[in-house]
């Protein structure tokens, strides 16, 4: 029988099989092999014992968190309570990019938040890199319809740091998903990890992944795959003139041409020198 991970708790899977969810244990050469199973696995359950006997291929694996099988990324940022911030914004993208799974930005907390200019700025940015943008507030509602379309038979995960308010999104698509919400500190300046663990809830068709929201610090990124994966830069990488190419000081940079150009915004650049100068190298350079 086939079914779904969607959720893991105490070495115990849930597993979604036609609509029943069953609560598992995976056979034991698999909890100690590589293919450890995760949450969004499609799995092959015994029918007599009841075990996840066998992990099919997966399409995308993320280690952080640790899922299978996205479809696409929602890249959850606060207006305020944690600030908007693009660095972080650049760095899920990269993120998303490098596993080749589709992103989109959602901005929360409208509500508290009257700074309109920012705000078209902020879409104006991401427009100009294919990047769509979607404004909403948990609270009032406001801006949800419109996003709802954007889960019809996706597999999609949530992914911001804690307090941008995924679990409150969740809610208020459906308050029945029930999710536990935590607060803003505004002492520590960021919210205090209210979800756990990762799971995977049914939505149109598809399903929606809530996930515990991690620092910026616990994503690193090499150098390299900044070079190749950072939004807009994936289809002019191939071009520069050296192979290895980061577009900072080297000559014959096709990155750099279409800054000069104005057709990759500023913002992104400086968001890209400062994630690259973070980030350390994957492989050894020669000196010249
Ligand atoms: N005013 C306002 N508050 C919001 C909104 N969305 C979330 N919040 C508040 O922000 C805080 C954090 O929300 P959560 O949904 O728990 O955030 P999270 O991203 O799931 O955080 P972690 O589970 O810790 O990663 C809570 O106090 C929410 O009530 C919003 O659109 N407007
Ligand atoms: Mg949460
Ligand atoms: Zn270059």
């Amino acid at each position: 029988m086939k079914g779904r991970i969607v959720g893991l708790n105490c070495g115990y899977y849930s597993v979604e099989s036609e609509g029943i969810l069953f609560k598992v244990k995976a056979r034991g050469a698999l909890r100690n092999k590589e293919v450890k199973p995760v949450v969004g696995d499609i799995v092959e359950l015994d029918d007599t014992f009841f075990i996840i006997n066998f992990v099919y291929p997966r399409d995308s694996y993320l280690k952080r968190p640790v899922i299978a099988n996205l479809s696409q990324m929602l890249i959850i940022q606060s207006l305020v309570e944690p600030d908007f911030s693009y660095l972080l914004t650049f760095k899920y993208l990269t993120y998303a990019n490098m596993h080749n799974i589709k992103a989109k930005i959602i901005l929360t907390k409208s509500d508290k938040y009257n700074e309109n200019d920012k705000i078209e700025e902020i879409k104006e940015t991401f427009k100009k890199l294919n990047i769509e943008v979607y404004v909403i507030s948990n609270k009032t509602k406001s801006g949800l319809e419109e996003i709802k379309h954007i889960f019809k038979d996706e597999v999609t995960c949530l992914i911001g740091q804690t307090g941008v308010g995924k679990s409150s999104l969740i809610n208020a698509i459906d308050e029945n998903y029930n999710r536990q919400i935590g607060e803003y500190s505004k002492a520590l300046g960021r919210g205090k990890h209210e979800t756990k663990e990762v799971i995977l809830l049914p939505y149109e068709g598809g399903y929606i992944a809530d996930t515990p929201g991690f620092s910026s610090l616990d994503l690193e990124l090499y150098k390299e795959d900044l070079a190749t994966y950072f939004p807009a830069f994936s289809s002019l990488y191939t071009e520069c003139y050296f192979s290895n190419c980061l577009h900072i000081s080297e000559k014959k940079c096709r990155v750099k041409e279409e800054i000069e150009k104005g057709n990759i915004p500023q913002i992104a650049y400086e968001c890209y020198l400062k994630l690259s100068e973070e980030a350390i190298y994957k492989n050894r350079r020669y000196q010249v």
